[in-house]
């Protein structure tokens, strides 16, 4: 049996696919699905707000220099329409490396299935079905690789358990259950914290946090581990995301007081370490990301109208720089590498196609 979505055939107190959708991104769409992906976000594409980090308050610590800075040396300068038409999933749109080629690719999650468009290194090509079901969580829908083999698997969470569907580098396999456990919390995060090249479950909760590695098979998640007996949260933003360059993803707190780390030790979260004395981030969005290609994830801070970067040298982050002053879209928009220099780039998904700024020396 094609087991299909989660929701069809594990999760009969959610009510099935037509559950909630509280953390799918990219869904204010409410237009007909085809012609939403194929034809653009149109205006539904539009009321979504640019995203994590709120558009209230001040904050933006760093403004100094913009008017003077020469644009021709900023990292981040041109946009370039990757798909040529509007492109999102109604039920989610995400960007994460299916083909395992160091690629962000682009995924379109809808009703009737999940989509995706390869990232050739300069555009995104024509549409593919990797599944003909939908596939979505109750509390979340993720893309990360929990096998080890270099490409993005599909995760849905449901109260019941993580249910997994493998890339084969061409269409997601048929469905898994990895855990039976909930790992709904404050939030819940995928990203590889011991180090062993697969993304581990990450469950942010009132008291704690919880890791379930991913195991050495590729068949499933271990039992909770309490990583942090104290809770950890940043309150423009909680971000897992490896700082230091060892290979094993960080807890970062970004906070309106300063950036706190707690590194991974392999086997948990090691005490808070002040990164930034001063509140950095973004009026639009943060990130956490590798930004300079040196495996060292930095912190992004898009604003209205510029964005700023503080690098990791791996005890902290350094002085506020300038990498772009093109204004931001206003739509959802995601921090990726899209064309394999393993530099972030900035992906928005705009109601007349996706637009992708790549980053560079
Ligand atoms: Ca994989
Ligand atoms: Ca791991
Ligand atoms: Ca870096
Ligand atoms: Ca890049």
């Amino acid at each position: 049996m094609e087991a299909g979505t989660a929701g069809d055939t594990h999760t009969p107190e959610i009510g099935g696919t037509g559950g909630l959708e509280r953390a799918t991104v990219g869904d204010a769409g409410s237009s007909e699905e085809i012609g939403g992906r194929l034809n653009g976000g149109a205006a539904g594409d539009t009321n979504t707000t640019t995203g994590l980090g709120g558009n209230s308050g001040a904050g933006d610590a760093g403004n100094a220099g913009d008017a003077n800075v020469d644009d021709v040396h900023l990292p981040y300068r041109d946009r370039s329409n990757w798909t040529g038409v509007g492109f999102f999933g109604t039920r989610g749109t995400y960007f994460a490396d299916v083909t395992g080629d160091g690629r962000a690719d682009a995924i379109a999650s809808l009703a009737s299935g999940l989509y995706v468009h390869r990232s050739t290194g300069t555009h995104f090509s024509a549409n593919e079905t990797w599944s003909d079901v939908g596939f979505e969580g109750w509390f979340g829908t993720y893309f990360a690789d929990v096998t080890g083999d270099g490409r993005a698997d599909a995760i849905a969470g449901w109260s019941n358990g993580l249910f997994v569907r493998r890339s084969n580098g061409t269409s997601f396999e048929p469905n898994e259950q990895w855990t039976t456990e909930n790992c709904a919390g404050d939030s819940t995060d995928f990203a590889d914290v011991d180090g062993d090249g697969r993304a581990d479950v990450i469950t942010r909760l009132n008291e704690s946090v919880v890791v379930r590695r991913a195991n050495i098979d590729g068949t499933g998640f271990g039992s909770g581990e309490t990583w942090s007996s104290l809770p950890f949260a940043g309150n423009k933003g909680t971000f897992f995301a490896d700082v230091t360059g060892d290979g094993k993803a960080d807890a970062v707190a970004v906070t309106d007081g300063g950036i706190l780390v707690r590194r991974s030790t392999g086997v948990g979260f090691a005490p808070n370490e002040i990164w930034t004395t001063d509140a950095f981030y973004g009026l639009g969005n943060t990130f956490v990301v590798d930004g300079t290609a040196d495996g060292k994830a930095d912190v992004i801070a898009v604003n209205p109208t510029t964005v700023h970067m503080r690098r990791s040298d791996g005890v902290t982050f350094g002085g506020t720089e300038l990498v772009s002053n093109l204004p931001g879209l206003p739509v959802l928009r995601f921090a990726v590498d899209v064309n394999g220099d393993k530099r972030a780039d900035f992906v928005e998904v705009a109601p007349d196609g996706v637009q992708v700024t790549l980053s560079r020396e």
